[in-house]
């Protein structure tokens, strides 16, 4: 398996994933917003081949070309039933996984990247200054709509680590680099997440 990633980005949800998991991987260091005379360049013709939107995540896995970091941490967790990052589908702490995962997406990491695109993601002409209020707005929202979704212990959904306590935790880790307002008990999460050994070994393949 190839995993084409960049620092703290969204990949890091998947590489930190595949080191819980154990499983055999490659990871390839993209470099992002560099033109594509670079070879490791996610504009490189090479890389749009895999990635159409010149993003990360990708992974690869023989035929498999996956472009979305939620599909690609599920893909993994079910690649290693093992590791306990997913239940059985056909219970309830599956569709509260399920839940939580499309409330991250959809909610909780959104006004991150909306400071992500209107600083510096954006082409400059489409960059509205403004933005950064409404973000910060917004994800206070999602963060007190969080006190209401998560279970009250060590771990998002039930009583093991998942999938979800690995995307908090990296989405929190996001807000604290961006400066938002991290609610104490979000910020001791990530730290607790982040000592975790594959965590610690995720981290050294990105530093
Ligand atoms: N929905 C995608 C978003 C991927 C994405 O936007 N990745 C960012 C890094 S976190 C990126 O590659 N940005 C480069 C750019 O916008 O040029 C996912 O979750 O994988």
């Amino acid at each position: 398996m190839k995993l084409y990633g960049f620092g703290h980005s969204r990949s890091f949800r998947d590489l930190w994933a595949l080191e819980e998991c154990g499983l055999k991987y490659e990871y390839v260091p993209t470099a992002l917003r560099v033109d594509d005379s670079q070879d490791n360049s996610a504009k490189h013709p090479d890389y749009l081949a895999l990635n159409v939107q010149g993003k990360v995540p990708t992974l690869v896995d023989g035929p498999l070309v996956l472009t979305e970091s939620i599909a690609i941490l599920y893909y993994i967790a079910r690649r290693a039933p093992e590791s306990g990052l997913l239940p059985r589908t056909d219970t309830p702490g599956y569709a509260k996984i399920d839940e939580l995962m499309c409330f991250i997406l959809a909610e909780l990491e959104q006004p991150l990247w909306s400071k992500g695109k209107h600083v510096f993601a954006l082409p400059e002409e489409q960059r509205i200054p403004q933005m950064l209020e409404t973000a910060k707005f917004e994800f206070s929202k999602a963060v007190n709509a969080l006190d209401h979704l998560l279970d009250d212990n060590e771990f998002a959904i039930g009583s093991s680590f998942s999938i979800v306590d690995i995307c908090l935790a990296q989405t929190f880790n996001w807000a604290i680099r961006f400066e938002f307002d991290v609610p104490e008990k979000y910020q001791a999460l990530r730290d607790r997440h982040y000592q975790r050994p594959a965590t610690v070994r995720a981290l050294a393949v990105i530093e």
